[in-house]
């Protein structure tokens, strides 16, 4: 269903990198992921966007989660299920409302 919700930037060779993949694929968590290795564009949109300047910095929609320890945090407290949880509800709300429209379209 579209873009996945989360987004993680990541470089290879980065066992903190493996550690928050394999968290996510462990709970079946499907997710973007963009390589900054070499890349001085992305991994200055990384660091605007989270602040930090190691890897990996992960993203539910625009919520910055932190690196794979946050990640891990987040998933112990229940906070990663919560975030996901509101995305999946905001992305069914934009569907509906582009269904909605596509309604209106269709009887012009
Ligand atoms: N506590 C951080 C550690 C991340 C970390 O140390 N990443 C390494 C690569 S595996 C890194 O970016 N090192 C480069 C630097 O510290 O500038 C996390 O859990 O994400």
């Amino acid at each position: 269903m579209g873009t996945p919700p989360v987004t993680i930037y990541s470089s290879a060779w980065c066992g903190y990198c493996m550690r928050a993949k394999a968290l996510l694929d462990s709970r079946g968590i499907a997710y973007k992921e963009i390589d900054v290795d070499g890349n001085r564009a992305l991994r200055e949109e990384m660091i605007a966007r989270s602040g930090r300047r190691t890897v990996p910095q992960v993203f539910i929609g625009e919520h910055h989660v932190g690196g794979s320890d946050d990640l891990a945090a987040a998933a112990r407290s229940g906070e990663l299920d919560r975030l996901l949880g509101a995305s999946a509800r905001a992305a069914a709300e934009r569907a509906t409302e582009q269904s909605l429209s596509g309604d209106e379209d269709s009887h012009v």
